[in-house]
């Protein structure tokens, strides 16, 4: 398997304007952003020897759509119509050519996010690292870089869209604990004109995603502080419990 590409974390800029912001909150959406290419083996010709899909997955393969309004790909001259927007979930695109290139890729935010485009470079890798081996058209080369998008005290509006939605992490600076939303359905407009879901937890292409240890480490820490969590509370009503039997056990004593 080849390995995963690690990039560093994206503190995104804000905007300067006067939406009201969520103090002490930090929303993290982990990311993964690739390329996979097939051989085309009998069926290549000059100009297309591989097919290939570029795109920007959740790391939890969760929608990215109440994050993510659009994704435009831009490819290599030699395309036809280099500039490619895709405007909904899952936000991929599938071509087929001949050469390694950079692609361009910028992830436009909703309105309400409050957050410039963010600009990635991804390298399409056709060839596999290890250029002695035979070419498969069956097992494809993979590159995926690991990301986290990180929102520093969104806009109100935007955090409120974001509850329960799977994709987010949530952290409060004050708070000790990561809260790790739940994973019931999300309610965003933003994603309600969808007619399939915009997840790749299904995807065709699936089982050549990577893993990611760092996607892993979070969605772990997140489970174990969650489970400390139900831990306190239980001991908390434990020792409620306790308190009043105390208090009866005193009473009684002195009746
Ligand atoms: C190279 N610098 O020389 C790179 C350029 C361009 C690849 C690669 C076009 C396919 C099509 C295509 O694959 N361009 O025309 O449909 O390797």
């Amino acid at each position: 398997m080849p390995q995963a590409v690690v990039g560093k974390k994206y503190g995104i800029k804000q905007m300067e304007n006067a939406i009201k912001r969520v103090k002490d909150i930090e929303i993290s959406v982990p990311i993964v952003y690739g390329t996979i290419s097939f051989w085309l083996g009998k069926k290549a010709d000059e100009l297309h020897s591989h097919k290939w899909t570029v795109y920007v997955r959740s790391a939890a393969n969760e929608d990215l759509c109440v994050v993510i309004k659009k994704v435009v790909f831009q490819l290599h001259p030699s395309f036809n119509n280099p500039t490619r927007v895709v405007e909904a979930a899952p936000f991929e695109l599938n071509e087929s050519g001949w050469g390694e290139f950079e692609i361009g890729i910028t992830v436009f935010f909703h309105g309400d996010v409050g957050e410039k485009p963010l600009e990635l470079f991804h390298h399409l890798k056709l060839y596999p690292v290890d250029e002695s081996g035979p070419q498969s058209t069956k097992k494809p080369v993979v590159m995926e870089a690991y990301d986290e998008i990180v929102f520093n005290e969104p806009p109100e509006a935007f955090f409120a869209r974001l509850r329960n939605y799977p994709a987010a992490v949530v952290s409060s600076h004050t708070a000790s604990g990561t809260v790790h939303l739940s994973a019931d359905a999300a309610v965003s407009t933003e994603c309600m004109n969808e007619k399939r879901s915009g997840d790749t937890k299904d995807h065709p292409l699936g089982q050549w995603f990577l893993k990611h240890s760092e996607a892993d480490e979070l969605s772990s820490i997140a489970a174990a502080r969650q489970q400390v969590q139900s831990q306190i509370m239980k001991l908390k009503q434990d020792l409620d419990v306790l308190e009043t039997e105390v208090l009866q056990l005193k009473s009684s004593a002195r009746a």
